[in-house]
């Protein structure tokens, strides 16, 4: 057996999980002192879920990440009761937390059309403010899409998913229960002898047309997003759903996966991902895995044996392939040595990313200290 993994490439996604923007409720409209008259309402700010909707398709849609509501109408001796200005939505995914600057929950969306109130409109002018408008609440918030695991199972049926699962976290796993999914994932833990833990999500039901909804389909796929890295895993002798389908190489599954993946949603390719060969204690599997590595370093040499359409865009860059025996525990140690290791990288990636650009915003705010020029008919309420 092959000792150790073998380095492919070494780039982590960016795959989108947070996004973190400007809300700001309308202002109220002018009170009417002379006849009493009542200022309409600023609009508010909701974040919405929306089925089919990506944080990356957010930031992508507004890439200024402002998010304001409309003025509350002054108050007119046509209408003494000014009108209530224009909400503001925020489309967001399904799953979603939503917290404020300092971390502290807001709400959760869970299904579509959930929906939270994020910054309230200023009241209109009225006698109880001397007929001046508030302004309306601004707030930061962070909208953070739940994650079920830090590492997903991605495999056919039969690759053994199960069964390394079981072996990797010592206990039966535990099948998890979330508001925001029917599929209900089960969920390992692996333990580090220094007491670190990962957790691991086995989502079953994982089959070639599953993009088109085909098995658990949709229920599945939607569920690869929730986790911070992908393992794969394949039998190192193939794969054949049934009698009646084709039977399939080890590589081909790979390809197979690979493309259920992009046809579903192109960016849960840029997650970070390794490779468990799984089944190295059955024979020939030494020959069969030096193979299955020669294709995967050269993948174009061999995708023109594939139908047009079964071809993925982008191969698969896995941090490492690992050879494994989810049944003798062969390669499973030095397995969850490079899942760990592959989180911690991403996790200082983030972490120096998150640094620079808190830099950048001191550098920016050093430079041009803004402040809103004052205005004589608008006042605040803490
Ligand atoms: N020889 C061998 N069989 C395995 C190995 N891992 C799993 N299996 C067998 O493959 C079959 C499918 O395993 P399972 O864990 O249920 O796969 P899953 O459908 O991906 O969850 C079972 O019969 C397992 O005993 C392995 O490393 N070697
Ligand atoms: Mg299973």
């Amino acid at each position: 057996m092959v000792r150790c993994g073998c380095v492919l490439f070494r780039k982590y996604g960016n795959f989108i999980d947070n996004v973190r923007v400007f809300t700001k409720g309308g202002s109220g409209g002018m009170g009417y002192p002379r006849l009493g008259g009542e200022g309409g309402k600023g609009g508010d700010v909701w974040v919405v879920a929306e089925k089919n909707m990506t944080l990356k398709q957010l930031k992508d849609k507004y890439p200024q990440k402002r998010f304001v509501a409309g003025g509350g109408a002054n108050s007119r001796v046509s209408a003494l009761k000014g009108s209530k200005g224009k909400d503001c939505e925020i489309p967001a995914p399904i799953g979603i937390s939503v917290t404020d600057e300092n971390g502290k929950i807001i709400g959760e969306l869970n299904k579509e059309k959930d929906r939270i109130l994020v910054a309230e409109g200023g009241l209109g002018g009225k006698l109880l403010t001397n007929f001046l408008p508030l302004k309306g609440q601004k707030r930061i918030i962070h909208l953070d899409l739940k994650l079920i695991a830090d590492v997903g199972l991605v495999g056919f049926p039969n690759a053994g998913k199960s069964s390394l699962l079981s072996q990797v976290s010592h206990a039966k796993p535990v099948i998890a229960d979330y508001a925001f999914t029917t599929v209900k994932p089960e969920l390992g833990k692996i333990m580090y002898s220094d007491f670190k833990q990962i957790s691991v999500a086995d989502l079953p039901g994982l089959i070639e047309g599953a993009h088109m909804n085909k098995g658990m389909g949709h229920k599945f796929l939607k569920h690869i997003e929730r986790t911070k890295q992908l393992l794969f895993v394949v039998d190192i002798s193939g794969f054949q759903l049934s009698p009646q389908t084709q039977y399939r190489t080890a590589f081909e599954t790979v390809i197979l996966l690979t493309k259920e993946l992009e046809l579903y949603e192109e960016e849960l390719q840029t997650k970070p991902a390794l490779l468990a060969v799984n089944k190295m204690d059955l024979p020939d599997a030494q020959d069969r895995f030096h193979e299955l590595m020669n294709q995967l370093q050269n993948p174009k040499d061999f995708l023109h044996l594939f139908d047009k359409n079964r071809i993925p865009k982008k191969t698969m860059e896995f941090q490492h392939v690992i050879p494994i025996s989810a049944i003798t525990g062969k390669g499973i140690e030095e397995l969850k040595n490079y899942i760990r290791k592959s989180l911690d990288e991403q996790a200082n990636q983030e972490n120096d990313a998150y640094l620079k650009k808190q830099l950048l915003n001191l550098r920016i705010s050093n430079t041009a200290s803004y402040s809103e020029p004052p205005s004589n008919h608008v006042i605040s309420i803490s």
